[in-house]
């Protein structure tokens, strides 16, 4: 653990980077907001024109509210290559540590000069400088804390960033919100851009993903306060989330499940308003036999291998699954056993 105090924190962080060593910091997995806030303060505290410095992440670009982000705030981060491994010398983490890389096999191994995190420490590891404070509700909260204890220019751009990290991390201060969490995020608020952010919380779903609605709103079915869609072959089951969160906007609606197919498996998304209902439950109650399922109580998921289906269903097509999830979903959600399993296909 560094310091307790800022300015040798700060002095310490910086002793670790020589000059013109090229520093390349990574994020683990898909770009959430805290790490990518939290990526950018760092470049900028030890490289303050972003020069022999690269951003990067071991998984993909999920949320659209992420890619959004990373368009509009322009972020250079970039997927993580093994190659960047040879022409960096200098290797920092922010937002996770090194043990989360052990899934990966060019990483699993390496050393990190630089970790920088609020999740609870992990065993087996050290670094040449580490700050983890698991109290705090993000690190954007402590590279908040660098950037003023550095005197550099809070720039709008880091402040969009770090305040959108903070904010999503702590469910804007709901979830948690220490003294250090709420003097970042009044600090940070005078200092965003506010349009950006809305921009940003808008981007639900990519242009791609508008054909999907079509099919879902021509296909839907609905029972009492139940909307059920079944979408047929789909290209990432992100879309059924998309469509099942949309559905939940419809004030009648308290249940949305929305299934497709994808990558050889059937794919159920439950969301509900959990008030009396409970989406994960459901999903372990009715998949739990035959598949992977779960979640918390108003959204869950249930995967299931078409080959499971192939036992039981004489032909697995998108009419027999219609029926099959209905009957499966119906023995728990009584409104769904007015739906036939057959709707109009376009
Ligand atoms: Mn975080």
């Amino acid at each position: 653990m560094a310091g307790r105090d800022p300015s040798r924190r700060l002095e310490l962080l910086r002793e670790v980077v020589a000059k013109g060593e090229k520093l390349l910091i990574l994020i683990y997995r898909n770009p959430d907001p805290d790490a990518l806030g939290s990526a950018l303060a760092l470049r900028k505290l030890l490289r303050k024109t972003g020069e022999n410095c690269t951003l990067a992440y071991t998984g993909e670009v999920g949320r659209p509210e992420n890619a959004a982000m990373i368009k509009l705030l322009r972020i250079p981060v970039v997927a993580f290559e093994k190659s960047m491994l040879r022409k960096h010398s200098l290797l920092a983490v922010v937002d996770a540590q090194p043990g989360f890389f052990m899934d990966n096999p060019d990483l699993a191994e390496v050393h990190f000069s630089i970790v920088i995190d609020h999740h609870p420490r992990h065993k087996g590891f050290s670094a040449d400088f580490e700050d983890i404070r698991p109290s705090f509700g993000s690190t954007s909260t402590i590279m908040t804390e660098y950037i003023r204890q550095s005197r550099l220019k809070m720039t709008t751009t880091m402040a969009t960033a770090l305040y959108y990290g903070l904010e999503t991390d702590t469910a804007s201060l709901q979830r948690v919100a220490t003294d250090a969490d709420i003097a970042a995020f009044r600090y940070l608020r005078s200092r965003v851009n506010m349009h950006i952010i809305r921009k940003v919380k808008q981007s639900h779903f990519p242009l791609r993903a508008l054909d999907y609605f079509a099919t879902a709103i021509v296909k839907k079915q609905t029972a009492g306060e139940v909307i059920f869609s079944h979408l047929g072959m789909v290209e990432v089951s992100d879309v059924c989330v998309q469509v099942a969160d949309f559905f939940m906007g419809i004030y009648e609606m308290g249940w949305a499940i929305v299934s497709g197919i994808t990558e050889g498996e059937l794919v159920v998304v439950l969301r509900c308003d959990g008030y009396k209902k409970d989406a994960g439950k459901l999903a372990s109650d009715v998949f739990g036999s035959v598949g992977s399922a779960g979640g918390h109580r108003t959204m869950a998921r249930a995967e299931i291998l078409l080959a499971e289906l192939q036992t039981a269903l004489p032909k697995v097509t998108n009419e027999a699954i219609e029926g099959y999830l209905i009957s499966m979903i119906g023995k728990r959600l009584k409104p769904l056993r007015r739906l036939t399993g057959l709707t109009y296909l376009p």
